[in-house]
């Protein structure tokens, strides 16, 4: 029996490294498609990423680089129709296999399923986004291993806002405490910790290594698979080699007791 109820993933570059080789390919398609020289290389892109939101992105490059518009055209119109084109070209990235799941997830999810640990999703991302994710992952059916998926403009305020985090537990009944989040970015990590999510696992990645992860008690590089450890980064893993559910026991427990104020 463990001490939480259930794990909530964040996507891009949690459960798959979704952004240098997927989203921004796909943006770079759609804005040649609609006839634009804009073109965001792994660097730029890196930091665009600091804005959640494909959406948000889009104003913020606009704002930053003081593109204008043809006269009479709708910004968000504008912005609209590019992001349903690179969503487009996403998601037939990835029925082409562009984007693997990332070490562990699966083993994870299948261990969470196998204990009755629940699952949910709270991402920033579009909920089409991860369903095709879900559906290419090898593993038929995934889709339907999450009681809550929790994408996308459903909430007024993306990451690092709460929003999307507070959604999740609404929709699945449960308090923080019933829970551990696993994030990959310093936006991620800072919504996971304001919507009380103290048990949280942040697995880095190239382009969040080195951010600035508040009070999470475990940042890792990858949550492992026997035979390929996780290196952890911040906090320990005790007896275990890699991310299971014995060291997230474990991790809950010390998180929950300091939160008790029992030693
Ligand atoms: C990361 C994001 C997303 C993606 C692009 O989401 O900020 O916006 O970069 O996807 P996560 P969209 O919360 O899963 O890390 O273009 O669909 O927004
Ligand atoms: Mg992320």
């Amino acid at each position: 029996m463990f001490g939480f109820k259930a794990l909530i993933f964040d996507v891009d570059g949690t459960t798959a490294d979704t952004e240098r080789d997927g989203h921004r390919p796909a943006f770079n398609a759609a804005f040649a498609e609609a006839g634009l020289d804009w073109q965001w290389d792994a660097r730029r892109y890196g930091e665009l990423l600091s804005v959640a939101g494909g959406k948000e992105r889009i104003k913020y490059f606009i704002d930053s680089e003081g593109i204008t518009l043809e006269p009479g055209q709708d910004l968000d119109t504008f912005i609209a129709d590019l992001h349903e084109r690179k969503t487009r070209h996403y998601l037939s990235l990835l029925s082409e296999g562009a984007v693997a799941l990332r070490p562990g997830v699966l083993r994870l999810w299948r261990a969470a399923r196998a204990a009755g640990i629940r699952l949910a999703i709270a991402t920033t991302t579009t909920p089409d986004n991860v369903f095709a994710l879900l559906a290419h992952a090898g593993e038929p059916g995934l889709v339907d291993w999450f009681e809550v998926i929790a994408a996308g403009d459903v909430v007024p305020n993306k990451k690092p806002a709460a929003d999307i985090f507070v959604l999740a537990l609404a929709e699945l009944g449960l308090e923080p405490d019933d829970c551990i989040a696993f994030e990959d970015s310093d936006n991620g990590a800072r919504a996971a910790l304001d919507a009380g999510l103290r048990s949280l696992v942040i697995t880095v990645n190239d382009y969040t290594a080195g951010q600035d992860f508040g009070a999470a008690p475990l940042i890792v590089d990858q949550l492992g698979e026997p035979g390929a450890p996780s290196r952890v980064l911040v906090g320990d893993l005790q007896d275990s080699s890699c991310v299971d559910l014995a060291a997230l026991d474990r991790l809950h427990a010390r998180v929950h007791a300091h939160s008790q104020g029992l030693r």
